[in-house]
C-alpha cells in the first residue's frame, strides 16, 4: 500500500497527522486496573422479554467487541424471588411503572421478571465474554430492590462488589448493558461514591425511559462525576 504520509506530502499532510494523533491520546486506556461491568443482558431484558428494553439486543455486539479489550469482566444477573416487592403483581390494585413508597425510599413497579432460576433470568446466550470473572445476582432479597451492582435499594447492604474490585486492585469501572437509566446508572453512581473513576458507555446501553428517568440518569451520573462516553472513545 501506499504511506499515506507519502501520498499526501506537504503541511496537508502533517496536519492529517497531527489531528490523528490527537485523537488517539484524547482515548480512554483500558489497563490492567480496569474492569468492564455488564449490567444485566438477560432474556427478559430483550426483545420478546416480559420487561424488553428497547433496542436491548442492539448492545450485545458492541459490549463482546468491547470486552475483548478487558482482562477483568463483571456480569450482573437481576435475580429476583417470585413475589418480588418491585413487582406490580405483589401490590393490588398497581399497575407496571406505577410508582410506591416503600420503607427503603419510591420504588417503581415492573412487570414481574428475571425470577430465579426461570430462562427470562438467564444471561443472553448471544454474550460472547468467556473470560468474565464473576457474575453479581442482586435483587435476590423478597423486600428489597437492587438496581446497583454495589448496594441494594435499602442504601445500606452490600452486595460485596466493591470490597471484591478493591481486593483485586481495579480502578477504574466502565458501565454497560440495561438499563441506562436504572441498573447502569444506579451501578455507575455507586462505583463513583466507592472512589472508581467510572464511565458509562452510552452505545453499550440502551434505556428504559418512565416518566423522565433518562434524563435524570444522565443528570445524576453527570452531577456524580462519572464520565459519558461512546465505546469508540475507548483505545484498544
Ligand atoms: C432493571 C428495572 C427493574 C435494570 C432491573 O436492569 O435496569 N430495571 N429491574
Ligand atoms: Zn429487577
Amino acid at each position: 500500500m501506499v504511506d499515506r504520509r507519502q501520498f499526501l506530502g506537504g503541511l496537508g499532510g502533517v496536519a492529517a497527522m497531527v489531528s490523528v494523533s490527537a485523537k488517539a491520546a484524547d482515548k480512554v486506556k483500558v489497563d490492567a486496573a480496569s474492569v468492564l461491568i455488564v449490567v444485566d443482558v438477560q432474556n427478559c431484558f430483550l426483545p420478546g422479554g416480559s420487561l424488553a428494553v428497547k433496542n436491548g439486543d442492539q448492545v450485545i455486539p458492541i459490549i463482546n467487541r468491547l470486552a475483548k479489550g478487558f482482562a477483568n469482566v463483571v456480569m450482573t444477573q437481576d435475580w429476583h424471588t417470585p413475589e418480588h416487592i418491585s413487582f406490580a403483581s405483589s401490590h393490588p390494585g398497581k399497575k407496571p411503572f406505577e410508582v410506591v413508597e416503600l420503607e427503603y425510599g419510591k420504588q417503581v413497579l415492573w412487570p414481574d421478571h428475571c425470577v430465579q432460576g426461570t430462562d427470562g433470568a438467564a444471561l443472553s446466550k448471544d454474550l460472547a465474554i468467556p473470560q468474565a470473572q464473576l457474575v453479581i445476582r442482586k435483587g435476590f432479597h423478597k423486600e428489597v430492590d437492587s438496581y446497583s451492582a454495589f448496594m441494594e435499594a435499602d442504601g445500606k447492604t452490600t452486595t460485596g462488589l466493591s470490597s471484591y474490585l478493591k481486593a483485586r486492585k481495579m480502578k477504574k469501572v466502565f458501565v454497560t448493558g440495561l438499563a441506562t437509566d436504572f441498573c447502569v446508572a444506579w451501578t455507575a453512581l455507586d462505583a463513583r461514591k466507592a472512589g472508581f473513576e467510572t464511565y458509562i458507555v452510552e452505545d453499550a446501553c440502551r434505556g428504559i425511559d418512565t416518566k423522565g428517568s433518562l434524563a435524570k440518569a444522565w443528570h445524576d451520573t453527570n452531577k456524580a462525576g462519572v464520565k459519558r462516553i461512546q465505546s469508540g472513545d475507548i483505545a484498544v
